[in-house]
């Protein structure tokens, strides 16, 4: 899976394309996704084209347009052509993909196929993967959200260089047209009459009005491009979760957005379910990271939602709140909340807890966590974790004799859910079996498909037991230390590993 990086060649191509961009003067906007996530913009996926398991990794461009890198491992070498599309995840344009790009097969390593995509709009997206090969056609949409963080001035000698070719151009073309009227029809070493001096002062002063015009014009539109652009997608910031405690355990959520296209486009009133809960509630124990808590409040009047907490000791909490609005688009609220002792109820349903060693006592990585009963062990060779680098995180579940365990069962319709949590609480990533994508965004890329909402495709079967063994297709965005949070049922209970990571 490490092979899944970048290739050079790929990643100098897009950076090149981008530079032309900005050359043409264009207003970048750096584009950012959230993905469920705060701080992890790449997509990671793992999933079936028809009979191809693929292992697909999408780099979401700097800036929007831009261009996303697209990464894509078959499992089998029985795959011939790939061919990627990005389209809107839903809505009007979910069905009408613009002409698809080949993707290219690598000739060193033929399971491996790379291409690049511009992506030209925000939101929520998917990229549509055709596959060709030995055993017929395949197909599958990888859901790709994109929002803008900022815009990309240009930089002052580059528009300073514009502006005096535009300035020489305008001057040049007043000139032009003047001595076509004055000198147009002379004879080699004839001057030109006082008629036609006059004429061509007119013909210069009528050129300069419109040559004028036109640049007032071209400003002004530009200026109301570039302020749609600053207005609307400038701005990406992570909703805020704001909290209130009411009779003691019941905690309050209200979401704030902190731009525009929240506010233009998503009412919690309509966030739709993603894997059984319209929200995901993570509470992380901070400064040192010693608790962690996964709950599922409850939607209330007016789109806030409502948790009954467990019991919890007093202290500041880190909030980390995944939902999914109607169009497919994953956000995760962030937020604070100091709370006082809380006298709870026990946890029930699909709540879960984790407690342990607080991040001061962690040193660099760990690969052995212990359970209820039992531990979890993270297969990792030893090499060091890097960022950006497409990794499946592998963990095996041993039985308290050591063997490995026979009691896995689905929590919450998957074999298994992992957090990735950045010590310095900037990258939050909720992943699952199938990748760091939303579930329900999944659903919406596959179109209907009269399953009901929520209900995760890779939804193991109730009676087949699960592998002792999880899996986690993620890359970590960045260099840090991370703690990662995997978690698991077993016997009807929930578990909950833990695992710190030093990422270079
Ligand atoms: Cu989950």
């Amino acid at each position: 899976m490490g092979r899944l990086d970048a290739t050079d060649a790929a990643m100098k191509k897009s950076r090149l394309h981008v530079r032309v961009v900005a050359t043409l003067g264009l207003v970048l906007v750096v584009a950012f996704t959230t993905n469920a996530h705060v701080g992890s913009p790449d997509v990671y996926y793992e999933g079936d084209a028809g009979p191809y398991r693929l292992y697909v990794t999408v780099r979401v461009p700097q800036v929007i347009p831009g261009i996303a890198e697209i990464q894509i491992r078959s499992a089998d070498s029985d795959v011939r052509a790939i061919q990627i599309v990005p389209m809107r995840l839903s809505g009007p344009g979910s069905n009408l993909p613009p002409a698809p790009d080949l993707a290219l097969q690598s000739k060193q390593d033929p399971q491996f196929f790379a291409g690049s995509l511009w992506l030209m709009e925000f939101g929520a997206l998917k990229v549509r993967i055709t596959v060709d090969g030995i055993k017929g056609k395949g197909e599958l949409s990888v859901p790709v959200p994109a929002v803008a963080q900022r815009t990309l001035g240009m930089n002052r000698p580059l528009g300073a260089l514009l502006a005096f070719l535009m300035a020489f151009l305008a001057v040049g073309l007043v000139f032009i047209a003047g001595a076509a009227v004055r000198e147009g029809n002379l004879a080699p070493g004839e001057t030109p009459s006082s008629g036609r001096v006059r004429r061509a002062r007119i013909v210069m002063a009528i050129t300069a009005v419109v040559v004028g015009g036109i640049l007032f014009l071209g400003r002004a539109w530009w200026d109301a491009e570039a302020s749609t652009y600053q207005r609307d997608v400038n701005m990406f910031k992570p909703p805020l979760a704001e909290t209130k405690l009411e009779n003691g355990s019941r905690l309050m959520i209200r979401a704030r957005g902190q731009d525009p296209l929240w506010s233009r486009y998503v009412k919690m009133e309509q966030v739709i379910p993603d894997h059984n809960h319209l929200m995901h509630l993570f509470l992380i124990g901070v400064p040192g990271m010693e608790r962690m808590w996964h709950l599922h409040p409850e939607r209330i009047e007016g789109g806030a939602f409502a948790e009954d907490l467990p019991s919890m000791p007093a202290g500041r909490y880190q909030i980390f709140a995944d939902i999914v609005d109607k169009d497919g688009f994953p956000w995760t609220l962030v937020g604070t909340a100091d709370l006082p002792e809380i006298h709870g109820m026990a946890l029930s349903g699909d709540d879960s807890e984790w407690a342990g060693a607080g991040v001061a006592a962690a040193e660099g990585d760990s690969d052995i966590s212990p359970l209820g009963g039992g531990r979890m062990v993270w297969l990792r060779n030893r090499q060091p974790l890097r960022a950006n680098t497409a990794m499946n995180f592998t963990f095996a579940v041993e039985d308290k004799d050591g063997k490995p365990a026979n009691d896995l069962e689905p929590y919450m319709g998957m074999a298994g859910h992992a957090e990735f949590v950045s010590k310095d609480l900037s990258v939050f990533a909720h992943v699952h079996p199938s990748g760091s994508v939303s579930m329900a965004a999944v659903e919406l890329a596959r179109g209907s498909t009269g399953m009901p909402a929520g209900m995760p495709m890779a939804m193991p079967l109730a009676n087949v037991p699960l592998t002792p063994k999880v899996s986690f297709p993620y890359g970590f965005p960045q260099p840090g230390e991370y703690r990662i949070f995997v978690q698991i049922k077993r016997g009807g209970r929930v578990e909950t590993g833990m695992f710190d990571a030093v990422v270079e």
